[in-house]
């Protein structure tokens, strides 16, 4: 039994070895995603630990025994740190440190007063607190791949339970002082879903990953850069192959004169004035509304079920406010304005080019006005 707890032990160590090569391979060929490398220290110091505790196996002993759960917890607390890091961008450093110094000052006592028993309950305990509340970690962030996440969160929970159920076993048979490695049923299941908890964790947190880098990468390709906006294929894509609905206004924003702002104050305060522009649309929109940049100074808006009246009330709104807006960047501030033109979507189902070149030629009509101002097209009715 012993030769046969103790090739668990190295199953379960060989394959925390080979997922931290793995995970920390990831890491170096995608730096910005650390919680790849947190996690990847975190399961090599689980390793430790399993190695540790398998030599504890082999020779009892208090220092020992101290060492493997000082490795398990510091372990385990990194893990925590990784699924936050993952959730958040930065590891909390002072949350992983905090876990792992509360965590190991519990072992003190009891492995001070020689109660090998004891220490070891305590340690399980921890154990179990630690994982469920790394499990915890990936339930709160389920909303983005429910089906990973909730996986993931489970196989915390299910190898926090083996850990506990450790605990409880030796608890209950009141044995505080053992002088080994306590060596029954829950110890070997323990090893097994230690085992089967690492792999999958392991395989679904990178599938995890993927999947995040492909929204990631999906998000970046519909996002204009510079100003945070749709860009002009995100636009076209969720409007160019269907009719405009009815009711619904197509604007067009041109900035004025926007090549006398980069001659005179340079490219980078020209950037910053698309920018405050950028800003100013999205304030002036209800959430239903939809703004993108349509590249160079030319912005879009498409607001659904609206009215002519209101239309026009945001186009102004935003024109008035682009107007009144002092742009102070790298030493100097500048004012600039912006010209408006405004298509409709009413009885007719016009297709998005349409509606868009209506308002293109409304624009024109703006900016031959004089600039700085809303014009519209003629309402398309029903033929
Ligand atoms: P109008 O009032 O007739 O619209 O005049 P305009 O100067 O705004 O129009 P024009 O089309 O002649 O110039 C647009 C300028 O926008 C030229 C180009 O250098 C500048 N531009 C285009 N994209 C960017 C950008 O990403 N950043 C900056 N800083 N400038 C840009
Ligand atoms: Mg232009
Ligand atoms: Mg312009």
């Amino acid at each position: 039994m012993s030769l046969d707890y103790n090739s668990l032990l190295l199953a379960v160590g060989f394959a925390g070895a080979g997922l931290a090569v793995t995970m920390f391979g990831t890491w170096l060929s995608a730096r910005a995603d650390g919680f790849l490398l947190t996690w990847a220290i975190g399961v090599a110091v689980l390793v430790a630990h399993v190695f540790a505790y398998s030599a504890y196996v082999g020779s009892p002993g208090l220092w020992l025994q101290l060492i493997a759960f000082v490795l398990l917890l510091c372990g385990l607390s990194l893990l925590v740190g990784a699924a936050r890091q993952f959730r958040h961008g930065v590891l909390p450093w002072r949350l992983v440190g905090g876990l792992a110094a509360v965590s190991v000052a519990l072992l003190i006592p009891p492995a001070l007063l020689g109660l090998d028993g004891a220490t070891y309950v305590v340690a399980n305990l921890a154990a179990g607190v630690l994982l469920t509340a790394t499990g915890h970690q990936y339930w709160l962030g389920r909303s983005d791949a429910p089906a990973p996440s909730m996986a993931i969160a489970g196989l915390y929970v299910l190898t926090a339970l083996s850990y506990v159920t450790c605990a409880v076993v030796l608890a209950a048979s009141g044995q505080w002082v053992v002088g080994e490695a306590p060596n029954n049923w829950s110890e070997a299941l323990n090893a097994i879903v230690a085992i089967a908890g690492i792999t999958g964790i392991g395989a679904l947190s990178l599938a995890l990953n993927q999947s995040r880098l492909a929204r990631r990468h999906r998000q970046d390709a519909m996002t204009d850069p510079l100003t945070g906006l749709l860009n002009r294929r995100a636009l076209f894509k969720q409007f160019a192959d269907r009719p405009v609905d009815r009711f619904t206004a197509v604007m067009i924003f041109d900035l004025d004169r926007f090549k006398h702002v980069n001659d005179a104050f340079g490219h980078s305060v020209g950037d910053e004035v698309l920018r405050r522009f950028g800003e100013v649309l999205s304030e002036c929109l209800r959430g239903t509304d939809i703004c993108a940049r349509l590249g160079g100074e030319e912005f879009a808006a498409v607001l659904p079920r609206t009215t002519t009246d209101r239309a026009h009330q945001v186009a102004e709104r935003v024109r008035k406010s682009f107007a009144e807006l002092v742009i102070e960047t790298q030493g100097c501030s500048l004012q600039c304005t912006v010209s408006v033109g405004i298509a409709f979507a009413t009885s007719q189902l016009p297709s998005f080019e349409e509606v868009l070149s209506d308002a293109d030629r409304a624009l024109y009509r703006a900016k031959n006005g004089g600039r700085n101002r809303v014009a519209a097209a003629s309402l398309r009715l029903a033929g």
